[in-house]
């Protein structure tokens, strides 16, 4: 990720404690990814903190801010730099950061690559034939600056105003709106995450639209290229994902998500899409220790886990909650928050 626009009386610390986060975002390990967490919390402590960090004991006092994350601070403050980003930023770890820009392709293929002795994306075109890149890795790979840049609120905005009446023509009765980081209120997102329904009147739902929706966005010449289509289209509950673009010259790709949902689950979609990702964390773990589960579906009582393994349920438990979002903060005591407020 980008930094933010926006600048905090800790810039510098964020701004250093990211790109430690980023080396270990594209490092392998069960470790590496605890860190990115880790960080990730510290990083949004110390955005929303109010006033420069001065000391040691006032770092520590700050929540998510740990006695470790602590040090680092000190350190910036001291010497004005991180020596942990220098010893992390190793050859293997930049050039499997790069390759993992591409969209398709994940940490075990970038490290191959590294391991058979790419270093760049030019060595991974010229090697391409050899690679037997995938199509999504290809195009991935094509538009790599593009899919890697984040894309001002306002093109956002006027992509799914060009959207929602294509889809809306199709169908009066749906409901479709955007989600993610413009939801949030961000001034940049990554992509433009679409949620379409639409409540079931005399047996008509949203079920076929998805298909049709495509292929007029593909004639509009809005979509550009598929990265994943859906292999039902009959269900209601459908993830596409593409490439996008404003229909004018010079206009980036941009990524988009189009989610589709059953009426029914509406508001644990919107509450899920929202996000942000560390917030849904934390409802999901408010939602486990009432003895509950969440998930984009709805919140689901009588779940029975493995007492050996809580990730295995061994009963699904039912449904209580999934129409609206309201509904699904009240029951889990968290009080409503607006979805800008949804970062933690
Ligand atoms: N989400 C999640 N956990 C994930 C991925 C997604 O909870 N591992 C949820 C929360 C996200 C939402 O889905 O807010 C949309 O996912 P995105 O990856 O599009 O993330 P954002 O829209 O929040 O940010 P960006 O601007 O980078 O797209
Ligand atoms: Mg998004
Ligand atoms: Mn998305």
């Amino acid at each position: 990720r980008e930094p933010q626009l926006s600048s905090c009386p800790n810039q510098d610390m964020v701004d250093k404690l990211q790109e430690l986060m980023e080396l270990h975002r594209a490092k392998p390990t069960e470790d590496d990814n605890w860190r990115v967490f880790s960080y990730s919390k510290c990083i949004r402590a110390l955005r929303n903190y109010p006033k420069p960090i001065r000391s040691f004991s006032q770092a520590c006092s700050i929540r998510g801010v740990g006695e470790k994350t602590a040090r680092k601070i000190m350190e910036i403050i001291e010497t004005g730099s991180l020596r942990r980003i220098k010893y992390e930023k190793t050859e293997d770890v930049e050039a499997t950061k790069l390759f993992q820009g591409i969209y398709g392709v994940g940490r075990q293929t970038a490290f191959a690559w590294f391991a058979s002795g790419l270093r760049n994306l030019d060595d991974v075109r010229a090697r391409k034939g050899g690679l037997k890149l995938t199509t999504v890795q290809e195009i991935g790979l094509k538009f790599y600056d593009d899919i890697n840049s984040r894309m001002p609120r306002e093109e956002a905005k006027r992509i799914f105003e060009i959207i929602q009446p294509i889809a809306l023509s199709l169908d009066g009765g749906l409901f479709i709106e955007i989600m993610g980081s413009f939801r949030r209120g961000k001034a940049d997102c990554g992509d433009i995450d679409i949620l379409i329904t639409r409540p079931t009147i005399n047996g008509k739902t949203h079920q076929g639209i998805l298909p049709r929706l495509l292929e007029r966005l593909h004639s509009a010449k809005i979509l550009t290229e598929d990265l994943a289509i859906p292999n039902n289209f009959q269900d209601l509950e459908l993830v596409y994902r593409g490439l996008c673009k404003l229909p004018e010259p010079g206009a980036k790709r941009r990524r988009i998500d189009i989610l589709c949902v059953p009426w029914e689950s509406k508001g644990a979609a919107l509450l899920y899409y929202t996000g942000d990702d560390i917030f849904n964390r934390a409802m999901r773990l408010k939602a486990k220790v009432l003895g509950y589960s969440l998930n984009q579906r709805g919140l689901y009582a009588g779940v029975v886990r493995d007492p050996h393994d809580q990730q295995v349920k061994v009963c699904d438990g039912n449904i209580i909650a999934s129409e609206t979002e309201e509904e699904i903060f009240k029951i889990l005591g968290v009080p409503w928050q607006e979805p800008h407020e949804r970062v933690r």
